[in-house]
């Protein structure tokens, strides 16, 4: 920038500080962006001042409607890293106190999704979280949507007990869950394991790339209607495919469990087109299942 402050004209100077100003500026603002997007894909991360997260949410968060719970006299703000659908949708809560508009952190969420399809109703999985406090304002929670609805047959049940007033309350929210295509979510039966239902969603590689790519699924049982516990004991072999070609690839991990009916492994893509990766899925080492895979299609 030396040749900025040597240019000997008075206006051509004042120009370049201008020039060299809006620069500073656009870097600056860039640098601001790239830190903020690249804090806010490193998982569980969220901003560190609460109030800016409930008035002002992370860039990677997108909101989903809220709802009062007059129960507890605080409003529920429900958000997620993009528009619910079929599959695993992290889900992030604030409540906001109704009578001050601060940020509610102590307190417990107990969150249930159903749907109503008319003549019944059902949920799907939920992993509600053990703390009694938020983290940053928010109480993280996730969603496995099992199949596609519109905000009059989804609804989430946001149950929210405030440690600040001692108020316990419901809240319920229609959600729209579009779906996914290819399906991020296999709901199966598995006649050797005592004919369980199971729903399998793959949750990574979210943006699969050539190479090796983290490999993730959650593995729940439906056990009724509206209990869905995690599969933790299954052992889960990959298997990638590239129909096209009739080839696979070496150098995968197979996922195994790590918390939650999370699986979590690597996958290797060698290059780009369409790939499967098959799942064999066994319980105390017999296989239970040989016929299900995710289809990827990489860039
Ligand atoms: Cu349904």
């Amino acid at each position: 920038m030396k040749a900025v402050y040597s240019a000997s004209n008075k206006d051509t100077n004042i120009k370049y500080k201008i020039i060299y100003m809006k620069t500073l500026l656009i870097k600056l603002l860039v640098t601001a962006t790239l830190v903020t997007t690249l804090s806010c894909t490193k998982k569980n991360q969220t901003v560190t001042n609460s109030q800016t997260v409930t008035t002002n949410p992370t860039n990677n968060l997108i909101k989903i409607g809220e709802v009062f719970i007059t129960g507890a006299k605080t409003k529920a703000i429900i958000y997620s890293t993009k528009q619910f659908e079929v599959g695993f949708n992290e889900v992030y809560i604030s409540f906001i106190d109704s009578i001050d508009g601060s940020t509610i952190n102590s307190g417990k969420l107990f969150l249930q999704a159903l749907m109503n399809m008319g003549t019944m109703s059902h949920g799907c999985p939920v992993e509600n979280s053990t703390d009694s406090a938020s983290t940053n304002g928010y109480y993280k929670t996730a969603v496995v949507f099992s199949m596609p609805g519109t905000s009059s047959e989804w609804s989430l049940n946001i149950n929210f007990q405030n440690k600040k007033n001692g108020l316990n309350g419901l809240g319920t929210i229609g959600v729209n869950v579009s779906n996914t295509t290819p399906s991020k979510v296999k709901n199966i039966t598995l006649a050797l394991d005592s004919n369980k239902k199971v729903i399998i969603s793959i949750l990574q590689p979210s943006n699969p790339k050539v190479g090796t790519n983290d490999f993730e699924i959650t593995i729940h049982n439906k056990l009724t209607s509206v209990s869905f516990p995690p599969i933790t004991n299954y052992s889960v072999e990959i298997v990638p495919e590239m129909p096209s070609m009739g080839h696979g690839s070496p150098n995968n991990i197979n996922p195994i469990h790590t918390a939650k009916g999370h699986y979590l492994g690597k996958v290797n893509f060698t290059m780009t087109g369409l790939w499967y990766v098959h799942l064999n899925i066994y319980k105390n080492g017999s296989l239970i299942s040989n016929d299900q895979y995710f289809e990827f299609t990489l860039q």
